[in-house]
């Protein structure tokens, strides 16, 4: 089986995030690879990965980073496929934010759609969206898996029911 999506991480110490989006790809029957990679420790690495990834028939790439986290943006610069950057709220980030604007405020002209921090299952989420465009199957995962969200409300709303609390009139 081959990969369609690439999940790249700035460090092994990203994995606890990242492998949320893993998790998602999985249920979804999606075939992932998940590396390590970075932009500053490795950058030759990185640009070699992502000039090539659409030849070997990726379709998506979710990349996390922490701190000044460059590592989605320097992979978008060498790719044609999408980007999904996840920002990670790291041992060297100071509050998060150094993570989220680096990965969101890119440049006119190359894109990085930025997930909320540590937001890898929704990065996983919207790589399988991206995907379903093109492939039915997966649109129906996509389709089932909204209505589930929407079933959980719903038995959220009956055991609300069910609580007394004072003045509650529903
Ligand atoms: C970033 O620095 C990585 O993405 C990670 O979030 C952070 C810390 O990396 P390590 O020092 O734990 O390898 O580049």
């Amino acid at each position: 089986m081959k990969p369609r999506v690439s999940i790249i991480m700035g460090s092994t110490s990203d994995l606890e995030i990242m492998e949320q989006a893993a998790k998602l790809l999985a249920e979804m029957e999606i075939p992932y690879e998940i590396n390590a990679l970075s932009a500053h420790r490795v950058p030759e690495m990185v640009a070699d990965f992502a000039r090539g990834a659409h030849t070997r028939g990726i379709e998506v790439i979710i990349a996390g980073a922490g701190g000044a986290a460059h590592l989605p943006g320097v992979i978008a610069a060498f790719t044609p496929l999408p980007v999904i950057g996840v920002p990670i709220k790291s041992s060297n980030s100071i509050d998060g934010w150094d993570s989220v604007l680096s990965i969101l405020q890119m440049p006119a002209g190359i894109p990085v759609a930025t997930v909320a921090l540590d937001g890898a299952r929704n990065a996983g989420i919207l790589a399988a969206q991206i995907i379903s465009t093109g492939d039915g199957a997966i649109r129906e995962k996509v389709i089932r898996f909204k209505k589930e969200l929407a079933a959980k409300i719903d038995g959220a709303n009956r055991e609300l029911a069910n609580i007394e609390m004072p003045f509650k009139v529903n």
